[in-house]
């Protein structure tokens, strides 16, 4: 069983990456099994992969260093049942230090029953370079030094979404990101090209691309201020609209809570929506670099009653995003004949990282 793990910040495109490979692998007649990860507990990841028919377990309420025991558990669980060739382990957009925390203590324990066979670790290109231009993200310098501290411990380092970049960019982070990484693998890629897909499913075949040897030197007090400036909030919605109108109500209710986002200066780094209406399903992503255009990905609903699992991964109070997700909820029920509700719990920041194991220096 190939342990595969991806971390990499929020909306780089990991859950993008596996899906591709786990069809890919799929259609070739293996066992593919996905372990997802998150702080909160109703995760649209884990409703998309299901929805693509992949069996998914999911370790909730904080990373796989702090939830350790989950991650082993889910482990033994899926050798026992499913019998996988590959797992794939999505880890938290927000956890670094995953060399000392999982991927060291899985080598060591339990005589390394679930040595990990890759680390790959995502970042949007985007971002990268404004980061590699020195120019400002959109986040604080806790949250920064996350997205720092993930690119630093990679030994493969997945440049994602290559193909958003005009083709001077292209040229310009392939040379900027050799240069600042000598010492790393790196794949340019576009995961949802199926060509890049397969030339990163070589890249993490057993002896490929080593793990990490080197654990993170990493400011611990940084790392977890950063983590609780992220607010989450997980919700489920029932929303039930009158003929023909239901895109039209939803692009209402993501456009409500992006101004007000927008007016309290909280950045967003992922806003998610698996989208179900009938036998038809759709997942929105709206990321720290997304344009407007998340718009065209929304399609024409049914008459069924639309259900929404939403994720929000936002740089602000958890206070400001309930409010403003409430506030969302107010403005769409007023449009008339429009029916919604809410379940889930309220916005929450994420507790100080304490993983289970830490083991440091070099192996
Ligand atoms: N154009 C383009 N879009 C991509 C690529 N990879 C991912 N995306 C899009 O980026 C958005 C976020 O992708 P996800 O795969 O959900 O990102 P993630 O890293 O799993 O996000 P979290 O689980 O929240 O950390 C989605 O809208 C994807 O369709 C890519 O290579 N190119
Ligand atoms: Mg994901």
């Amino acid at each position: 069983m190939n342990l595969h793990i991806v971390g990499g910040f929020l909306g780089s495109g990991k859950t993008t990456a596996i899906i591709g490979a786990a069809k890919r692998l799929m259609a070739s007649g293996k066992r593919v099994a996905i372990i997802t990860n998150d702080q909160g507990k109703y995760l649209v990841d884990t409703a998309f992969f299901r929805a693509e028919g992949m069996p998914t377990v999911e370790v909730t309420g904080g990373c796989f260093c702090c939830r350790f025991d989950d991650l082993e558990k889910h482990l033994d669980f899926l050798r026992d049942t499913v019998q996988p060739d590959a797992v794939y382990s999505e880890s938290v957009g927000s956890c670094a230090d995953i060399v000392a925390t999982v991927i060291k203590p899985l080598q060591a324990l339990r005589s390394g029953a679930h040595t990990p066979t890759s680390l790959s670790v995502f970042t949007d290109s985007r971002l990268l370079l404004m980061r590699l231009l020195n120019e400002p993200l959109p986040f604080s310098d806790s949250v920064v030094y996350i997205f720092d501290q993930q690119i630093e411990e990679s030994s493969l380092l997945v440049v994602n979404k290559i193909d958003l970049l005009a083709p001077e960019e292209q040229a310009q982070i392939r040379r900027q990101a050799t240069e600042r990484y000598p010492g790393k693998t790196i794949l340019f890629q576009d995961s949802r090209s199926e060509e890049d897909v397969r030339l990163w499913l070589e890249a993490i075949q057993p002896g490929r691309s080593p793990l990490p040897s080197e654990s993170l030197e990493i400011d611990y007090q940084r790392y977890g201020q950063g983590e609780a400036e992220l607010a989450w909030l997980d919700k489920e919605l029932t929303l039930q609209a009158p003929h023909g109108a239901a895109r039209q109500v939803a692009i209402h209710f993501i456009e409500q809570i992006l101004g007000q986002l927008a007016a309290a200066q909280a950045a967003v780094a992922h806003l998610k929506l698996f989208i179900t209406c009938g036998h038809q399903h759709t997942k929105l992503s709206i990321t720290a670099s997304s344009g407007a255009d998340w718009r065209a990905n929304l399609p024409q609903f049914g008459d069924e009653p639309v259900q929404v699992e939403f994720n929000a991964r936002v740089q602000t109070d958890p206070q400001t995003l309930d409010f403003i997700f409430t506030n969302a909820l107010t403005s769409v029920a007023k449009i008339t004949g429009v029916q919604v509700q809410s379940a889930g719990l309220p916005a929450f920041k994420p507790g100080f990282p304490k993983p289970t194991h830490r083991i440091a220096g070099s192996s």
